[in-house]
Order: C-alpha cells, then sequence, then structure tokens
C-alpha cells in the first residue's frame, strides 16, 4: 500500500459512500496530471486545450478510481469474490484491486478482442479469466446472471455496481482544483457510458459545494462502428479499432444523455481514422502515449473545431482514458520501421542520413 502519497478515498473522503467501516485500499490511484498540450491545441486550432492523464492510474486506467471504492465496499460487506465483463481495462483493475484486497476475481471478456497488455495484467494479477464467444454486451449479461445467483456469491463490479462511479466522479474534482474552475468542455470517450456520467455527477457536485460557478458543456464521442447514442439504438455487432469502447448496448445510456442535454453537450462519433489520427499525433506533438480508443476524444474535438464549434478562447479539457502501453498491437500500426546498422558510428551515420 502506497503511503507518501494521499490515497483518492482520503482526498475525496467527504464526496465519497465511505465510512469508518470501510477499510482503506489503494494503490495510489487517483491525482492524476492535468497537462496543457499547446502544440497539438495550435494544429487542432484550440489553444486552450489540457489532456487529463489517465493512464497514469495504477493500472493504467481511469478504472482504478472507480474499482478501489467498489472492492472497498465489497470488502465492507464481507465479500469474498468478485466479477466484472470487460473490453480489458475494468478487468484489469478489478485484478489488481482484487488482489490487493485478498478476494478472488473473476473477468468475462469478449473472445479475440482485448489488447494484449490488458489481458496480460489480468492474468498476471491471478484472476480468472474467461473468454466467451460474444460481444461486450453478452458478456455483461452473463456476469449479470452469475452474480444474480445466490448460490455462489460474487459482487459485480461493472459500473452498474453505483460505487464504480461514485469513485470516477473524483476525476471532474481534480480537473476543478488544478484549472481552480471547470473547463468550458470536457470531451471524453463514451464506451458503457459510465465515465461521461461519473464525470457529469462531479462537476454538478462541486457546484452544489460552491466550488465552482459554472459547469462544462460534456461533449461525449463514440466509435463510428459503436455509436449506439447517435444513432439512437443499439448497435449489435459493434466493431471498431478502439476495442475498449466497442460497446452496442451501453449500460448507462439514459445518463450519458442526461449528462449532454443538461449541459448542452453533444455525443458523437469518430471514425477510426480520426481516431488513430489523433493518437500519433498526441504522441509526436506532446510525447503523450495513450491508448487507441482514449483518442477519441481527441479526435472528436479536432474534427468540431474544423467545423467551427469550439468557442475562441475555450478551456477544453480532454480525457485520455487509457495507456498506449496497453496495446501494442494498434502501436505497431502507426510507426516507422527500426533502422538497421552495423556497430560502428560510421554505420549508424550512413542510416541516419548524416
Ligand atoms: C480506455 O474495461 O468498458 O463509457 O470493460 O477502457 O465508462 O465505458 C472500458 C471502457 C474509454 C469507455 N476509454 O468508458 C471495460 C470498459 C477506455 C476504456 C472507455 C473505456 P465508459
Amino acid at each position: 500500500m502506497s503511503v507518501a502519497r494521499q490515497s483518492l478515498m482520503d482526498r475525496y473522503r467527504r464526496y465519497l459512500p465511505v465510512s469508518d467501516a470501510t477499510p482503506s485500499l489503494t494503490l495510489g490511484e487517483g491525482s492524476t496530471p492535468l497537462v496543457a498540450v499547446p502544440r497539438l491545441g495550435k494544429r487542432f486550432g484550440v489553444p486552450g486545450l489540457h489532456v487529463k492523464v489517465e493512464g497514469q492510474n495504477p493500472t493504467g486506467s481511469f478504472k482504478d478510481r472507480g474499482m478501489v471504492v467498489a472492492v472497498a465496499k465489497a470488502l465492507e460487506g464481507g465479500a469474498r469474490a468478485i466479477i466484472c465483463a470487460s473490453t480489458g481495462n475494468t478487468s484489469a483493475s478489478a485484478a489488481a484491486y482484487g488482489a490487493a484486497a485478498g478476494l478472488e476475481t473473476i473477468v468475462v471478456l469478449p473472445a479475440g478482442k482485448i489488447a494484449t497488455g490488458k489481458l496480460l495484467q489480468a492474468l498476471v494479477a491471478g484472476a480468472r479469466v474467461v473468454a466467451v464467444q460474444g460481444n461486450f454486451d453478452a458478456a455483461l449479461r452473463v456476469v449479470r446472471e452469475l452474480a444474480a445467483d445466490e448460490r455462489h456469491p460474487v459482487t459485480l463490479v461493472n459500473s452498474v455496481n453505483p460505487f464504480r462511479l461514485e469513485g470516477q466522479k473524483t476525476a471532474a474534482f481534480e480537473v476543478c482544483d488544478d484549472l481552480g474552475r471547470a473547463p468550458d468542455i470536457l470531451a471524453i470517450p463514451v464506451g458503457n457510458a459510465g465515465n461521461i456520467s461519473a464525470y457529469w455527477n462531479g462537476f454538478r457536485e462541486y457546484r452544489a459545494a460552491g466550488l465552482i460557478p459554472d459547469l462544462p458543456a460534456m461533449w461525449g464521442f463514440q466509435a463510428a462502428g459503436a455509436a449506439p447514442i447517435v444513432l439512437g439504438h443499439p448497435v449489435a455487432e459493434p466493431d471498431t479499432i478502439a476495442t475498449a469502447i466497442r460497446i452496442g448496448d451501453p449500460a448507462s445510456w439514459d445518463k450519458a444523455v442526461a449528462a449532454r442535454d443538461e449541459s448542452g453537450g453533444r455525443i458523437e462519433a469518430v471514425t477510426d481514422a480520426e481516431i488513430v489520427a489523433a493518437y500519433r499525433d498526441l504522441a509526436r506533438d506532446e510525447g503523450i502515449f495513450c491508448e487507441p480508443s482514449s483518442a477519441a476524444g481527441l479526435a472528436g474535438v479536432r474534427k468540431l473545431a474544423e467545423a467551427g464549434a469550439v468557442p475562441a478562447g475555450a478551456i477544453v479539457v480532454c480525457v485520455l482514458t487509457g495507456n498506449g502501453l496497453k496495446d501494442p498491437a494498434t502501436a505497431e500500426s502507426v510507426i516507422d520501421a527500426v533502422m538497421d546498422a552495423g556497430i560502428s558510428a560510421a554505420e549508424v551515420q550512413e542510416v541516419l542520413g548524416w
């Protein structure tokens, strides 16, 4: 357990459903950097562009914020085991916090559609991993059914567990604490739609507490091949390179629509090509390596800025939900080849064209 750094549950204790009866638990989650990205902002025509680097959480995604609360509450309630469906990051986080809490962890994944790093994280942490022949939506139906079976008591830690969204709302608090205000626009990828809902809750709570005067417009972005909220109906066979958000029937659909409408925001689609371009430009302009799904918000802001929809001078925060190291296969598709050379300086100079 990290001791020098304030844990997420301690930092925002007064806003969280934790009490003295809640076991303390932390792997060092939260307090992630908000980074100004002026070079990318110039490229997009958005000088006030910032990114919230959630890939710096302990398991490399924002999921740790909600998982620490959900697992601590599961422990408080006497649980022995946790279960989730996942496109990858939830399972990596559940496996890590489950291990730290001494709980058995079971994860159910869509076969063949999980980025390598995420799968390895779950397995190394000792989770039992089951791959099913179906997509995330089918896997979520399976774990809901399993969690309802009283013969095998197990706590469901998908974002339908309300403690998950409680923990995740702390990212909105941090954005406000760092900026001294809310951004004008908060741009975020949308998959199961829990995170956009959690951020909206966080901003509203901070305003109710008198800590910020204004709320941001919430801009959510789905991948074009997995855009049920944009289309207005579930997608039976979602398909995108951004496997983390390959979800056709989001559990928090209504909450995301409410966040959009109450904030005067929008939920739109971006293509895989737009996602990959933003992912690559972020790394090359700013040195920040996010996972492809995480770049959906950036891709959306770029597209809407080109359409003239970003007001001049706006402070825009894009949430980078996960770390690029999780998905080496997509990285390989955008990189230049390694240059081979002999061992002498002259031979290295030759391939460098010096
Ligand atoms: C990097 O891990 O759904 O809209 O099972 O991993 O709250 O679902 C992951 C989702 C964005 C979408 N970015 O967030 C899972 C899972 C990354 C993600 C999302 C996910 P939600």
